[in-house]
């Protein structure tokens, strides 16, 4: 009865898209369990490249069941819009399963993500403007619509009635904006609700039956670690828990059943949207990951925020989500360094601090304390086996592994599905 967590150790982007879709040999259902389109995962099959934001990334393998877990947010248009340009590829999602308790991002969640973001000025988040923060909102203070909602008119137009009777106010009063027309969005949603009627189900149940019939299921994660609600450099964090903790309260498998948390981290480090990042690079080095890692948002196009390894982020990484294993990713990224720095503890104030400081202003003034491990110049993005890789590149990984705490099991030499280093 295997349940496997597989979680963005760093801020995401580490490549859970590609990890993902090579588990999916091995698995039988894929959960997504937090986020919503705010979320941008790659896979790459042959020459096909597929940009998933909703959708679980084991979509893409015939014989696993896609499912969107309860603490997903969704924009049921952008769903419709995904499956269907998936299927004009010839990829079929009518095994897709998706969660009546999932709650649902309404046009007044996107139009209040675009205000409060503009409204905070330069303390702005940097959100991707889809609307999450204020779906959440909504969800904890008990005022969200939810997947269920679109089966049955009459109660989806009581509870948007409900819901945009405050949010029409503020939209109004606080940002001067028009309000939101009530009847046309239920027409809307309940066509949604029409075309997604088959895939809706009670997919907490579904999935532990399967867990009691043996069947192995995987839990996706989407952010990362240090953007998670609770544990991420709040308040710059996804409105979410993107932490291995997270896989349990958004898919409904309770914690006994998870026998492994993998943890995808990419051999250097990255960041979209504002807030603290100590390693973060501002000359040519950060420009040269960029364009070399191609670190641009997946879902907004935006630059993503470059710098190297962060080894105390590592470390947090594998505490708070029990990480027992590591996906190394984009190693051929750092190929033709001279040598390769790697944050080992912070300055913060004149003090070295090994562990992620207490306080947001901690964070905020601490400054990488540098080693520097050598560099190699071969190209490693056909190598097949741990030994193809040059010494220098075998040495990185094993001084990862040692400073994040936990056993790298796997590498990524390049974004295809066949790049993949397998050690353990
Ligand atoms: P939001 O929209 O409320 O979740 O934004 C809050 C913060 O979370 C960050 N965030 C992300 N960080 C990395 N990758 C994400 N997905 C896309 C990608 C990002 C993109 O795969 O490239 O295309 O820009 C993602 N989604 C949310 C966000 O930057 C805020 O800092
Ligand atoms: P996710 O959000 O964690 O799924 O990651 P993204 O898809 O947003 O960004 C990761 C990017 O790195 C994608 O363009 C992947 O195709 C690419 N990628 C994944 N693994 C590797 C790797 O090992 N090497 C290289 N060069 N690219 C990779
Ligand atoms: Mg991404």
């Amino acid at each position: 009865m295997p349940a496997i967590v597989l979680v963005g150790a760093q801020w995401g982007d580490e490549g859970k898209g590609k990890a993902t879709d090579i588990l999916g040999g091995d698995v039988d259902y894929v959960v997504r369990y937090q986020g919503g389109n705010n979320a941008g995962h790659t896979v790459v099959i042959g020459d096909q490249s597929y940009a998933l934001h909703l959708l679980p990334s084991g979509v893409l393998s015939p014989d696993v069941v896609p499912v969107i877990g309860n603490g997903v947010v969704i924009d049921p248009g952008v769903l419709l819009e995904e499956i269907d340009g998936l299927k004009t590829r010839g990829i079929s999602c009518d095994r897709l399963l998706i969660s009546a308790n999932a709650h649902l991002i309404m046009p007044h969640h996107k139009a209040l993500d675009k205000v409060t973001e503009r409204y905070l000025g330069k303390a702005q988040i940097g959100t991707t403007g889809r609307g999450i923060g204020p779906a959440y909102g909504d969800k904890i203070a008990r005022m969200g619509i939810r997947v269920q909602d679109l089966l049955d008119p009459g109660i989806l137009e009581q509870k948007l009635e409900l819901a945009l009777r405050e949010k029409n106010q503020i939209l109004a009063k606080v940002y001067n904006r028009r309000a939101i027309e009530i009847a046309a969005i239920v027409e809307e949603f309940v066509a949604y609700g029409e075309r997604l009627r088959p895939h809706i189900a009670d997919t907490a149940l579904i999935v532990n039956r399967a867990l009691d019939e043996d069947k192995v299921v995987l839990l996706e994660g989407a952010q990362g670690t240090l953007l998670d609600v609770d544990h991420g450099t709040y308040p710059f964090v996804t409105s979410s828990s993107p932490t291995a903790g997270g896989a349990c309260a958004g898919s409904g498998v309770g914690p006994t059943r998870i026998t492994k948390v993998i943890g995808i981290l990419k051999a250097y480090t990255t960041r979209v949207g504002s807030g603290p990042f100590p390693t973060e690079l501002l000359d040519e080095q950060g420009d040269w990951l960029r364009t070399t890692g191609g670190e641009y948002g997946v879902t907004t196009g935006r630059n993503r925020r470059c710098g190297w390894f962060d080894a105390v982020i590592a470390r947090y990484s594998t505490r708070v989500n029990g990480v027992t294993d590591y996906f190394l990713t984009k190693l051929d990224v750092l190929s033709g360094l001279e040598r390769v720095p790697v944050c080992v503890a912070y300055d913060i104030d004149g003090e070295r601090c090994d562990e992620l400081p207490m306080t947001q202003t901690g964070f905020h003034h601490a400054k990488p304390v540098y080693e520097y491990l050598d560099g190699w110049q071969e190209d490693i993005t056909s190598a097949k086996v741990f030994d193809d890789l040059p010494e220098k590149a075998r040495d990185y990984v094993h001084a990862l592994e040692e400073m994040s705490g936990a056993q790298i099991s796997a590498i990524g030499v390049g974004p295809g599905r066949d790049q993949t280093v397998q050690i353990r």
